[in-house]
Parts: C-alpha cells; sequence; structure tokens
C-alpha cells in the first residue's frame, strides 16, 4: 500500500514538527516513510527541509509554489519515494494556504486516476488557536482559521503537552461539534504521544475527497490572503573569537524583531532562524508571535566559528516592512557579536 497525505494548518502549528515525527516513528514501526516540505520561497533548502534533512530524515523539499498547482511535480516525487519502498509519503502545504484539498487531492486523483491511495486530509491546529476561534478573538485571520478546519478529514490537536486534561478535552469536544465531519485526534509532536494513533489513522483511513464550499478567491479569501507575507534571508558569518553562542545569536534577533513588531501593532505568525556549522552541529529559535514566548527549539551543542544562516518566515504585515524588520536586527545584532556577514540571498513577497 502506498499511502499520501497532505497536512495543512496554519503557520507555527506544528506540521513540520509532526511530519518530522510521524517520518521517523513510521519508518520505525511500520514501514519506510517520507516527507516533502512545500514552500513558496524561490530556490532550494529552505528552513524546514534543511531543518529536516539536519535530523537525518528521509525529506525533500517542493518550492516556487504551492503543490496545489504542481500536481505532476508532486505526482514525479511520489513515485519516487515510492519505487523506493516508501509506503508513506506527507507533504504539508504552506501555512496559510487553503484549497488543497481541491487542487491536491482532487488533481492527483482526476490526472493520475487509480494512481495514489489518498489518505485522511489532516489538518494540524494548536490550543492557542481553538481558543481564538471559541472566543472571536481570532480577527483578521480567522478565515484561513477556520477555512483551514472545513478542509479536514482528520484534525489534530497538536502541543497537548502544553495544556491540561481538561483543557485538551474541552478543545476536542469544540472542534468536533463546530468541524462534526472530521475525525480528531490529539498529539504533541514534540514528546511523541499520539504518533501510533496517526499512524493508524492514515493507514487505515481514507480520503473522504469531500468538496467543502470554501469561498477560494472571494473577498474574505482576498483580504486573509492580502495580509500575509513571505520572507527569506540565507547568509554565512564569520565569528571573530572563540566563545560565540549561536543560539544566544539567534535568540537576540528573534527578541529584536519581536520587539519591533510589537511595537508596530502587527503580527509575525512565524519566523524560523536556522543555523549550522560545517561539522553539522546546528540551532534552531522559532519565533511565533508577538505576545508569544519565544522557543530554543533545539540549541546548538557546542560553541562554533562558521555558521550558515537561514531566516525564513511568514508575517502578517506587508513584505517590505518585514523585510525591514528582520534585516535590521540581523545586522545591530551581527554587529554585536563582531560578526562578518556574507549576504547570499534575501527575497520577500505578499501573498495578495
Ligand atoms: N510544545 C510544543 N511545541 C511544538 C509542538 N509541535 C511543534 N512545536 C513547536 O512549534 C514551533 C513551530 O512548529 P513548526 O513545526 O515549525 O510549525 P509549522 O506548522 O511547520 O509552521 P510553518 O512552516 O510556518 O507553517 C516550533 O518551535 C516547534 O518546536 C508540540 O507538540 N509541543
Ligand atoms: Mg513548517
Amino acid at each position: 500500500m502506498k499511502k499520501f497525505a497532505v497536512f495543512s494548518g496554519f503557520l507555527g502549528s506544528g506540521k513540520t514538527t509532526t511530519m518530522m515525527a510521524l517520518t521517523k516513528y513510521f519508518t520505525e514501526k511500520h514501514g519506510k516513510a517520507a516527507m516533502i516540505s512545500n514552500d513558496l520561497g524561490h530556490g532550494v533548502n529552505l528552513a524546514d527541509n534543511r531543518l529536516a534533512q539536519l535530523s537525518g530524515l528521509r525529506a525533500s523539499e517542493i518550492t516556487d509554489d504551492c503543490i496545489c498547482y504542481v500536481n505532476e511535480q508532486l505526482a514525479q516525487r511520489l513515485n519516487e519515494y515510492y519505487d523506493d519502498g516508501c509506503v508513506l509519503v506527507v507533504s504539508d502545504i504552506p501555512g496559510f494556504g487553503v484549497g488543497a484539498l481541491e487542487h491536491v487531492y482532487h488533481g492527483l486523483a482526476e490526472k493520475f486516476p487509480g494512481q495514489f491511495t489518498l489518505a485522511p486530509f489532516t489538518v494540524l491546529v494548536e490550543p492557542r488557536t481553538v481558543e481564538m476561534l471559541r472566543s472571536g478573538t481570532d480577527g483578521d485571520l480567522h478565515y484561513l482559521y477556520d477555512t483551514q478546519l472545513r478542509e479536514a478529514d482528520l484534525i489534530l490537536l497538536n502541543k497537548c503537552d502544553l495544556i491540561s486534561q481538561a483543557q485538551r478535552a474541552a478543545d476536542l469536544g469544540w472542534l468536533r461539534e463546530h468541524y462534526p465531519l472530521a475525525e480528531t485526534l490529539s498529539i504533541s509532536a514534540l514528546t511523541g504521544e499520539g504518533m501510533e494513533e496517526l499512524s493508524q489513522a492514515l493507514l487505515k483511513g481514507e480520503a473522504s475527497m469531500r468538496r467543502p464550499d470554501i469561498g477560494y478567491g472571494g473577498r474574505e479569501f482576498r483580504a486573509a490572503m492580502g495580509k500575509m507575507c513571505e520572507f527569506y534571508l540565507q547568509y554565512h558569518a564569520v565569528v571573530c573569537c572563540d566563545d560565540f553562542d549561536g543560539t544566544a545569536y539567534l535568540l537576540d534577533i528573534a527578541r529584536k524583531v519581536q520587539a519591533a513588531i510589537a511595537e508596530s501593532g502587527e503580527e509575525i505568525p512565524h519566523l524560523k532562524l536556522l543555523a549550522w556549522e560545517p561539522e553539522g552541529d546546528f540551532g534552531k529559535v522559532d519565533l511565533i508571535g508577538k505576545d508569544r514566548d519565544i522557543l530554543v527549539t533545539r540549541p546548538f551543542a557546542k560553541r562554533c566559528r562558521d555558521i550558515a544562516v537561514l531566516l525564513n518566515g511568514s508575517g502578517a504585515c506587508p513584505a517590505e516592512r518585514m523585510e525591514k524588520v528582520v534585516t535590521e536586527a540581523v545586522n545591530a545584532v551581527s554587529e554585536e557579536y563582531k560578526l562578518e556577514l556574507m549576504i547570499f540571498k534575501t527575497e520577500s513577497m505578499g501573498m495578495g
């Protein structure tokens, strides 16, 4: 059996972390699995794919376009993995993306009839988003939060390590009441909780191939997408002295970006700050909102001299604003740490 599942869900909900945990778990327990990171940035080796590869997983990426619009490229990639013995392949779509149920599942079924077995269309949501949906405080991004969940055959309430059992039960109850056509599971990609249940749901379940009306391209869609932008910066840094702390450096950049975005009243749903050194040690910091704790997703194991840095993420603000805020933070913090920078690439684009 060769199964394929799309993992959707808002920025920072944990798609990449869950795909990584699942790929590892599934390969150990059930058979070869692989993951595809789908990103809109131009070029190769964006942060999610680089992270998965640094972590030693069977992983690749499709960049430049949403997999919604490159069905042929996706089909070819899937066939390569299946020819290599994979029994499960998962791919995300960009975190502000909707419409993949129609464009990817129906696209594959229509263009490649009978070739791919589609697992339940899977959507991640974190407790904080459920809380905002429940209280009606999700504002301009309501369309994206809600529509992603309406596409789901399988909803994964992720980050359950952060909430109590009572909160988990309340969130699951609310999700089941409001999105009754989906199966709902609670997991923690960080601790690995729920990976067997998720494996079984993907192995045994099937895509419903429902066609919910999600108002694709309509006013609400355009208003929400018009807020979003993508940013990408890659550079190499040479360190002046032996006691350079890569984790502290990434954290300081994230703090500066967070402070600037908080001051302007805009929002930055996810900025990934990933750096690695030639021997393979790497560190990652995640900024997942202007009023949330900055996460050290992985600290560097030791001090380093030369690092490659990749900052990649999404803002709910104009693209030029995001670019200005992040590059100013990088320049200021790099100066404090006396780093010599060689910038390879900067890119920002609005989604409107
Ligand atoms: N506590 C906790 N943190 C998690 C969990 N899953 C993911 N995270 C953290 O949440 C942050 C965002 O996770 P990602 O997997 O990068 O989120 P994503 O959905 O892929 O984000 P985009 O690529 O921007 O769409 C990272 O710092 C993760 O370590 C979880 O189960 N528990
Ligand atoms: Mg991701």
